[in-house]
């Protein structure tokens, strides 16, 4: 079945930025898919295009859409939509730069990801079906090969419940504090993430702190410190009647890039805890935190290129807690395989947008897992209502997600299709 036509528009994400939305046509079918976009960006993701000048502040995407109307449009009609790897291909040849910057990731990410939603609609599949045929049969939709179809599991949910760093306007310096609910199904979990969610609220309000919201919905009030931060999470699960470490865990992103400054050893600089730290000093922190708080995952723990950190920290607390690499692998296998080559982590995050196409998220998983890494599939905090990454985790069964807070449209949108997905399954 042929590609016959391919659309874009302009549409607002979640910080009322500009993004794509695609849709590609085959046999009088749309499929569609609309572009996320990051605020902590890692330096070696793929390149978002941004048309500059005044409209939208120089972030409009005009110059995206046209590369769609044009360049790409010309490549894909008449090309199988039931072909991905091929589809993928193209795009990635068509650009031919390293990092994306001719067309754009954010183009090139909208076309490939409404490729496979379009396939699935022409084949009555849902997404996430779909997306386990092809990341199982080489890219390649092949109805006589037999799949693992009944092998669905439903992923470990990370709720974002208070936001720092980039993502707010507040003195905390971890970007991410977020909860995973320990029981088996997503209803169960969500249940339990909501309920800690309004508990934090009431916390909040009862201390006279502000219940301003960050940009993943997480509230966002001034602490005294970082451990305040944890604590105050702490007292929501306590208060909504469950046991940390048992009910509940904690799982951390502290996106230290942006804590990252190069002008002396002290490099890390936390804000809320007015102290400058070595990477040695800031993993001590991080092992008392685990002495106290029932954490499982720490993201981007060091910035992306202290290497070095990384295989220290994985020396260190590598064997008690996930490391996880977002800025320090940008869903890249290149720097993914790196990583496993110095032992730098063990866990990996994975943003469709870093990299640029359907195919090489999926090489990223793939490589990852092959190599006992754990995978995270991650929405971006620039959002959209698309719910794709709630299929995504679904059908690679990569086994873990973050979508942000259990509130606001496009953070729950993701949550809502994972409940649809689970009663779908049971049914
Ligand atoms: C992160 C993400 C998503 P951003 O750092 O993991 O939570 O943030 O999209 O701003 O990079
Ligand atoms: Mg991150």
């Amino acid at each position: 079945m042929k590609i016959e036509d391919i659309k874009a528009i302009q549409i607002l994400d979640s910080r009322g930025n500009p993004t794509l939305r695609v849709s590609v046509k085959a046999d009088q079918k749309w499929g569609d898919f609309s572009v996320p976009s990051g605020a902590s960006t890692g330096t070696f993701e793929a390149h978002e295009l941004r048309d500059g000048g005044k409209a939208y502040h120089g972030l409009g995407v005009e110059k995206a859409i046209k590369h769609i109307d044009n360049e790409i449009k010309e490549a894909l009609v008449g090309q199988d939509v039931f072909d991905q790897k091929n589809i993928d291909r193209i795009l990635t040849e068509l650009d031919g730069t390293e990092n994306k910057s001719k067309l754009g990731a954010n183009a090139i990410l909208g076309v490939s990801g409404a490729s496979t939603r379009l396939a699935s609609k022409m084949l009555n599949l849902p997404l996430y079906k779909y997306i386990r045929a092809i990341f199982e049969q080489d890219g390649k939709w092949q109805p006589d090969l037999k799949l693992s179809e009944n092998n669905f599991v439903m992923p470990k949910m990370f709720f974002n419940i208070l936001n720092g760093g980039k993502h707010a306007d507040n003195n905390v310096d971890i970007q991410e504090t977020m909860i995973m609910p320990n029981r088996d199904s997503v209803a169960e979990n969500v249940k339990i993430a909501a309920e800690v969610y309004m508990t934090l609220k009431e916390i909040i309000k009862s201390k006279q702190l502000n219940v301003s919201l960050g940009d993943e919905g997480g509230f966002a009030p001034d602490l005294e410190s970082n451990n305040k931060a944890l604590d105050l999470v702490l007292e929501a699960i306590v208060g909504s009647g469950y046991k940390p470490g048992e009910d509940v865990y904690l799982a951390l992103d502290v996106a230290a890039n942006e804590l990252y400054k190069d002008d002396s050893d002290e490099k890390y600089v936390l804000n809320g805890d007015s102290v400058s730290l070595s990477a040695v000093q800031l993993v001590s922190l991080y092992k008392e935190f685990l002495a106290t708080y029932p954490i499982i995952s720490i993201e981007d723990g060091l910035a992306e290129e202290d290497w070095d950190g990384w295989k220290m920290m994985s020396e260190r607390i590598g064997d008690k807690v996930q490391l996880v690499g977002d800025d320090l692998f940008v869903t890249n296998v290149t720097r993914i395989q790196k990583g496993i080559d110095l032992n730098a982590a063990n866990s990996v995050l994975i943003k469709m947008n870093q990299i640029g196409t359907i195919t090489e998220t999926f090489d990223a998983i793939k490589l990852a897992r092959a190599n006992g890494y754990k995978v995270f599939v991650s929405h971006r905090s620039g959002e959209t209502e698309d719910s794709y990454i709630a299929d995504l985790v679904v059908g690679t069964g990569a086994g873990q997600i973050k979508a942000g807070a259990p509130a606001r449209g496009e953070r729950t949108s993701k949550y809502n299709r994972l409940l649809e997905i689970e009663k779908e399954l049971n049914g």
